[in-house]
């Protein structure tokens, strides 16, 4: 029996998600949005595709919430994207009220689905996605992680002249500009690249304007694109994680995560390397950061933090 994926919201990664989701034939796709024929058009027109790819999947649009009934999966990008000049907390106030009316939709119709949050500021709406929908926190998961740590391959790749499967990376801590690149936990052609700095195949200025490019990836595409931001490399991550679920292929993914204590930080959503299985999260890997690398996750936490703070001054709900 094929798997059912719901996503909610239809827009660029929306879209984009469905059709990789078809080639990949993971699951048949709900496409649900509420400008229906948004939905309904994308839907119809990768159906379509289908018939060209050979893929055997079902894709249907609705802006009804009882056709996503049962998801195994739910990958929310319903919300609004940054326009050039805006951070992603500026989205706060407008994606707050759109997750809150997400999270009614389907904590009644798929109450056992993985879901996986992408809408920006990523860390705060995906911890108020959990608490408004009351779902088990091992089962509601962000996607930041693999696109910033897909931005930090791609650029070290380019200054290595390396492929990119050849790069094994990770970026911790929030989606924003406190964004922890760690080159301590990166290899390149299995050598660490600590190491490529010592020998001075990579110099320590390269290494830095690389950490700076992955942080201000976003904004970099948003600037060129003019009108939306990023959706190709998003949805491509939002993928990896669902396959990663549905398969029950237990990666060790970079996601935003529910910690309760690991890392030292208690009932708050941030980017760690965590295994997802079947069961959904199912293990946070607690690595021994260096002290620089400690420092960089604390103030990103704080961050975080601080802006959940703005969101519980918008919404008190989100304070019980
Ligand atoms: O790494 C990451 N997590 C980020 C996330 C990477 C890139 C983009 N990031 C964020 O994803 C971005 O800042 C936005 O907040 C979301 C979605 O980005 P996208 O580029 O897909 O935005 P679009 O094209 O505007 O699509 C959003 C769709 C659009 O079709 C709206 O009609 C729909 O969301 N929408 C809704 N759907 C369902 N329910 C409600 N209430 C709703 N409101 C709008």
């Amino acid at each position: 029996m094929r798997k059912k994926i719901s996503l909610i919201g239809a827009g660029q990664i929306g879209g984009t998600l469905a059709h990789l989701i078809s080639i990949k034939e993971l699951a048949d796709v709900v496409l649900f949005d509420v400008a229906e024929g948004i939905a309904k058009g994308k839907a119809l027109d990768i159906a379509q595709a289908t018939a060209v790819d050979g893929s055997d999947v079902n894709l249907i649009g609705t802006s009804n919430y009882e056709d996503t009934n049962n998801s195994d999966v739910i990958i929310i990008t319903a919300g609004v994207p940054r326009k050039p000049g805006m951070t992603r907390d500026d989205l706060l106030g407008t994606n707050l009220k759109i997750i809150k009316q997400v999270a009614e939709g389907i904590k009644k119709t798929s109450p056992n689905a993985f879901v996986i949050c992408i809408t920006n500021p990523l860390d705060v709406i995906v911890m108020a996605l959990q608490k408004y929908s009351g779902l088990p926190t091992n089962k509601i998961v962000g996607m930041a992680g693999i696109l910033d740590s897909s931005r930090f391959k791609y650029f070290l790749s380019q200054e290595l002249k390396i492929p990119v499967k050849n790069i094994d990376t990770l970026v911790l801590g929030g989606h924003g500009d406190t964004m922890v690149p760690m080159p301590n936990h990166t290899t390149a052609n299995g050598r660490a690249l600590t190491q490529l700095l010592e020998e001075n195949t990579i110099n320590k200025k390269s290494l830095d304007s690389i950490i700076s490019k992955t942080r201000k990836g976003g904004a970099e595409i948003i600037k060129l694109l003019e009108k939306g931001s990023a959706f190709y490399a998003p949805a491509a991550s939002g993928v990896e994680m669902a396959e990663s679920y549905i398969k029950n292929l237990k990666k060790t993914l970079p996601c935003a995560a529910y910690l309760n204590g690991e890392y030292g930080v208690k009932d708050l959503y941030a980017g760690v390397p965590v295994i997802i299985g079947s069961k959904g999260v199912e293990k946070i890997i607690e690595l021994s950061l260096s002290k620089d690398e400690k420092d960089n996750f604390d103030l990103s936490i704080k961050a975080v933090k601080e802006l959940f703070s703005s969101a519980v001054k918008i919404d008190k709900d989100l304070a019980k």
